[in-house]
C-alpha cells in the first residue's frame, strides 16, 4: 500500500523562514553545503555543522524512543490475542519495533551521543517520544487500528526519511520501512476479518477508528507554520516533505482504504476537493496534542514507569553480556601471550 516511490514535490511554502547558520569552518562548511546541494550523503566521519548534528541526534533519538515505547500499547495484548496466529503475528511485530529502536539508537550513536545518554534522557522524562503512544489500547480492534493507521502514518512519514541526507539514518529507514509495511498490512487484514464478523465486532472496529483517527493525524507534528524545526531540517535534506504535506498524503491514501473496510472516518468536514485534488479535513485539536506531548496524556506516566521498570529489570542481562565480553577479551589476551 505504501512504497518507496511515495514522493511528492518538495514544497516549503508556509514554512517558517530559516536564519543563515553561523559558519564554524568556512572550507568544511562549503564542502558540506556542496554535498547537501548535490543530494549526496553525509557520513559519520564527515565534518558537519553543530546544528545539523544536534538536529539529527534530537530527531533520531526521539524516533528510537518512539519505537521502544511504541512496543508497550500493543505488548499489552500479546497475552490476550484471539488466536495462536494473531498472537504469533503480534509477537513478531512488537519484536520488530524493538529492533527498529536498536537500529535507530545505533544510527544516533554514530553522531557521538551514547545510548546511555539517550536512555537517561528518556527515563528522566526529558526526551520526547511520539504522542500517539500515550493513548490506551482498550480492545483487540485497537491492535488492528494501530497497525492500519499508526503504522500507516509512521510509514508515510518514514519513506521520505529513506532519502535523508545523513547516511546511517537513511539506511536504517530502508529496513524499517520494509518491516512497517508488513505491520500495516497485518493490522488492516485483522480489521477486515473483524468487519466480516458480528455486529458487535464491527462496532468495536468503528469505535477504535473513532478514538485513533485524530491522534494519528497529529502524529505528523504541528502545522508547518508552527513547526520550529521544519524549514532548517528541509534545507539540510533531513526532512524531505513538510508535516502538513505528509498529513495530507496520509489522509488521501487512507480514505479509500476506509471505504473498502466499511468504516467511517470521524470527521464531518472530510471531503474530496476537486480543485485541490486532495481531501479537505477538519481541525485537529492541537491543545490536546501539546498537553499529551508535555506529559499530561492519558497514559504518559504509565508508559514511562513501565519503560523504566523494563530497563531496570533487564540490568542482569546487560551485566551478563559485559561479563561474557570481558571474559572473552581476557581469554584472547591470554591466547595471544
Ligand atoms: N509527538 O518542528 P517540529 C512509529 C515535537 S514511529 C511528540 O515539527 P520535527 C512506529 C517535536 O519533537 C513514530 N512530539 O519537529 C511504530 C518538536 O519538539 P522538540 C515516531 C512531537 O522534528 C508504530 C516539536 O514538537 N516517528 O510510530 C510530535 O521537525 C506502531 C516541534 O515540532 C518519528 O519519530 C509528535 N507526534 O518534526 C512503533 C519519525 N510531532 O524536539 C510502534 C521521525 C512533533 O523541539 C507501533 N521524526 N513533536 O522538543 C520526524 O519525522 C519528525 O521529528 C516529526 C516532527 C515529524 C515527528
Amino acid at each position: 500500500m505504501y512504497t518507496q516511490s511515495f514522493n511528492v514535490q518538495d514544497s516549503s511554502a508556509g514554512l517558517k523562514s530559516v536564519p543563515p547558520p553561523a559558519v564554524e569552518n568556512p572550507e568544511a562548511q562549503a564542502r558540506f553545503d556542496h554535498k547537501i546541494d548535490a543530494d549526496g550523503k553525509i557520513e559519520p566521519q564527515d565534518w558537519m555543522p553543530d546544528g545539523y548534528r544536534k538536529t539529527l541526534v534530537r530527531q533520531i533519538s526521539q524516533h528510537a524512543h518512539s519505537e521502544i515505547v511504541g512496543m508497550l500499547p500493543e505488548g499489552n495484548w500479546i497475552s490476550r490475542a484471539p488466536s495462536l496466529k494473531r498472537k504469533a503475528i503480534l509477537i513478531a511485530k512488537v519484536q520488530d519495533e524493538g529492533g527498529h529502536g536498536l537500529y535507530l539508537y545505533s544510527a544516533a550513536e554514530t553522531l557521538g551521543t551514547s545510548r546511555d545518554q539517550m536512555l537517561e534522557a528518556l527515563h528522566s522524562g526529558k526526551a520526547k517520544y511520539s504522542s500517539i503512544f500515550n493513548y490506551p489500547t482498550l480492545n483487540w480492534a485497537d491492535v488492528g487500528v494501530i497497525g492500519w493507521l499508526v503504522d500507516g502514518a509512521a510509514i508515510s512519514n518514514q519513506i521520505p526519511l529513506c532519502r535523508c541526507s545523513y547516511g546511517p539514518y537513511a539506511r536504517a529507514m530502508i529496513r524499517v520501512c520494509k518491516e512497517e509495511s508488513f505491520h500495516q498490512r497485518q493490522g488492516y487484514e485483522a480489521l477486515l476479518t473483524m468487519m466480516g464478523g458480528t455486529e458487535a465486532q464491527k462496532a468495536m472496529v468503528q469505535d477504535a477508528v473513532n478514538r485513533w483517527w485524530w491522534k494519528c493525524l497529529a502524529m505528523f507534528g504541528p502545522p508547518d507554520a508552527d513547526s520550529p524545526h521544519s524549514a532548517q531540517a528541509m534545507r539540510w535534506g533531513i526532512k524531505r516533505i513538510s508535516n502538513d504535506d505528509l498529513r495530507q498524503k496520509f489522509i488521501d491514501a487512507t480514505v479509500p482504504q476506509a471505504r473498502v473496510l466499511g468504516v467511517t472516518l470521524p470527521d464531518p468536514d472530510l471531503k474530496w476537493n476537486e480543485e485541490r485534488q486532495h481531501h479537505d479535513y477538519g481541525t485537529i485539536d492541537w491543545d490536546e496534542f501539546w498537553s499529551t506531548v508535555n506529559g499530561n496524556g492519558p497514559c504518559n506516566k504509565e508508559r514511562l514507569a513501565t519503560r523504566v521498570k523494563a530497563h531496570n529489570d533487564g540490568q542482569w542481562v546487560r551485566d551478563a553480556a559485559l561479563a561474557y565480553s570481558s571474559k572473552q577479551h581476557n581469554k584472547s589476551l591470554k591466547d595471544a601471550a
